[in-house]
């Protein structure tokens, strides 16, 4: 989809392709589709029925998504940098694969894979740092019709056991080491122990990171290098069906064990890169496209890898983490890249605008064209230092919304085209039929006047994920039980007289004082406005009169004391933004709050918190920071 008449260029075309979407979405996508490389052309655009719930896109349909991503751009593009990689070191050398070494890497693990007896349909494990050999797995499993499912190199060994018992894994890809900041960490060692529980895997596969010694378990066990030597580059492009498993991905459940999302091949394919391309706007062939999300997640998957490559453009890999050497290091490689596209989360944001500013203005970001934002609701706040400071305030900045679940970007501006309002995801992509749900269940129909509720989403979009791996009767509990015929998000929103949408957070972040519906989302907003407050996090916890009350844990600015006139000056000020009736009971002052990964704090974990109920928090192995934990509990109030 490269030079595609399907991306749009103006308002008045995005607004024609959004009303033909919703009078013939088959239609619509079928045309899209269309743009894409298949062996055989699909019998049936969609078929689908919500109350099962069962989901079909381009089904008899033929293809390959590695071709889309790779084969088909050899002829005229084969010398363009797909991938730029960048160390966590900046002293080490970067690397730049064009599409043609790609392909040719690609073909040859994919034969590593075979040899080692992994086959279409069977799982494989990925569990790797952040360097161009984690885009050649994947990429090799999908050549050969093999499962992919990626796990976050900062897992535990016990996140990684559950995961590949989940999927039944075959095989496990994995690097020796990785390096972190100033850290080196044995990936290896990790999943030694996880391989104590996991009788289904048959070998390992080890990159080798570093020239560190390798603890290597004779016959199952790997090295990465020494089986390329064993098989030649042809590997010809496994035959599927566009309803054929592409990957399963992991995204934790508000409660109980983690969800393996099931997506398949054609839908996501088509999904990924339509958004990609009309999001992000990458018009000029020498753009350079960076998103410092981990693949790990699912914006990596369909926005560092799939949708990028599907579209032919240059996408940056970095191994690093945005402090090291120092809190620049992102404005660094802009710089040394000469980034153009920028797509980034609020909680990285807010971090770097916590730091002084001399940490920006050393570098010009003067190649940057357009920003994105990703992951939790961005705050006006950040909003603002996002687009004055690295934006110079000529970078539309994209706020996209969407879901592990749903594949691809739903609701987003695209760049330069749909007018940005701060802290708004403003419109849904075109074969986006999102619905705004009143506290009845019923859907909010005027769409001309302004209103609140909960999003869901009235008809299929082909990226959606198809099923929970081995538990679908749980994907029909979550997502399709809230509303009849509906996928349901999870999330709040507010609409506006124009019909542009802000995510006001997970409702299960709802809390209702004295009979009144409080979102915490919005609390956090007005708290965090103070001039003291750099993050904030409120849930709600039982109260003998109210029912329930608020509890904010609140982290000051370096510098700022923590003073009883501080509380007072934040509560009147949620007072005067939201209302009295949103006056958190309590306020503690935390240097930091349990957070995920991904940056989404745990609100569980501090519930339990605020209800004095910590004798059983949960597995709290998957956070980025569970020592935080303790020392939270301590200073209770
Ligand atoms: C892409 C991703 C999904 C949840 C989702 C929301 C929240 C994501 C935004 C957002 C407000 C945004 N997948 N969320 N993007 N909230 N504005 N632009 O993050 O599966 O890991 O999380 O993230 O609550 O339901 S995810």
């Amino acid at each position: 989809m490269k030079t595609s008449s399907l991306k749009l260029k103006t308002f008045a075309e995005y607004k024609k392709a959004y009303k033909k979407s919703v009078e013939n979405p088959e239609k619509f996508w079928g045309k899209i589709a269309e743009e894409f490389t298949w062996q055989k052309k699909w019998d049936n655009t969609l078929s689908y029925n919500f109350s099962i719930p069962e989901v079909k896109w381009f089904e008899g349909g033929k293809l390959n998504i590695t071709e889309n991503c790779l084969d088909r751009h050899l002829e005229n593009i084969g010398n363009k940098t797909a991938i730029i990689w960048e160390p966590n070191d900046p002293d080490e050398e970067s690397r730049h694969i064009t599409y043609r070494q790609l392909y040719v890497k690609v073909c040859r693990f994919a034969n590593v894979l075979k040899s080692n007896g992994i086959k279409k349909g069977d799982r494989v494990c990925i569990y790797m740092p952040m360097i161009p050999e984690l885009a050649i797995a994947m990429l090799a499993c999908a050549r050969i019709g093999a499962v992919h499912s990626i796990v976050f190199a900062g897992f535990s060994s016990s996140a990684i056991a559950s995961r590949i018992n989940d999927a039944e894994c075959k095989m496990l890809i994995t690097a020796n080491e990785v390096y972190r900041g100033t850290k080196r960490i044995n990936l290896k060692s990790i999943c030694d122990e996880a391989l104590k529980k996991t009788p289904t895997i048959e070998n390992v596969i080890v990159y080798r990171r570093t020239v560190e010694p390798t603890e290597m378990t004779a016959g199952r066990d790997k090295f990465w290098f020494d089986e390329l030597q064993k098989v030649n580059q042809d590997c010809d492009a496994e035959v599927m069906d566009a309803e054929d498993l592409l990957f399963i991905l992991y995204t934790s459940g508000s409660t109980g064990k983690p969800k393996g999302m099931v997506h398949t091949t054609g839908g996501y394919m088509v999904g990924a890169t339509y958004s990609f391309s009309n999001v992000f706007q990458m018009n000029d062939e020498n753009d350079v496209y960076w998103c410092t999300a981990d693949i790990g997640w699912i914006t990596g998957h369909s926005y560092i890898i799939y949708g990028p490559l599907c579209a032919g453009v240059t996408t940056v890999m970095f191994e690093g983490i945005p402090n090291y050497p120092d809190y620049g290091r992102f404005w660094e490689i802009c710089d040394k890249l000469k980034v153009t596209h920028f797509y980034t989360a609020p909680t990285a944001i807010r971090s770097l605008a916590k730091q002084p500013i001399a940490f920006v203005n050393k570098h010009k970001l003067s190649t940057l064209k357009v920003l994105g934002s990703v992951g939790e609701p961005i705050n006006e706040e950040a909003w603002h230092w996002y687009n004055d400071n690295i934006g110079k305030g000529n970078c539309p900045i994209v706020d996209t919304w969407w879901q592990t679940e749903t594949g691809a970007i739903m609701i987003s501006p695209l760049a330069g085209i749909t007018p940005t309002r701060p802290t708004f995801a403003t419109l849904p992509l075109p074969g986006v039929q999102p619905a705004l749900m009143n506290e009845h269940g019923e859907e909010i129909t005027n769409i001309h006047e302004k209103a609140e509720g909960r999003l869901a989403i009235k008809f299929p979009w082909p990226s959606m994920a198809r099923t929970v791996w081995g538990d679908h009767q749980r994907y029909k509990e979550v997502y399709f039980s809230a509303y009849p015929n509906m996928y349901f998000t999870g999330d709040g929103a507010y609409r506006d007289a124009t019909g542009n949408y802000r995510i006001t957070g997970r409702v299960d972040d709802v809390v209702i004082v004295s009979g009144h519906n409080l979102g915490t989302a919005p609390i956090e907003n007005a708290m965090n406005e103070h001039e003291g407050v750099a993050e904030s996090a409120v849930v709600g916890f039982p109260h003998d009169v109210k029912g329930n009350a608020l509890y904010a844990f609140v982290i000051l600015y370096p510098g700022v004391e923590a003073t009883d006139e501080l509380k007072k000056e934040i509560r009147d000020l949620v007072s005067s933004t939201i209302g009295a009736i949103a006056k958190p009971d309590v306020i503690q002052f935390v240097k930091g709050v349990p957070k995920t990964r991904s940056g989404k704090i745990m609100r569980r974990i501090l519930r339990k918190i605020a209800s004095k109920d910590t004798s059983n928090l949960g597995d709290t192995s998957t956070l980025l920071n569970p020592e935080i934990i303790q020392e939270i509990i301590d200073g209770a109030l």
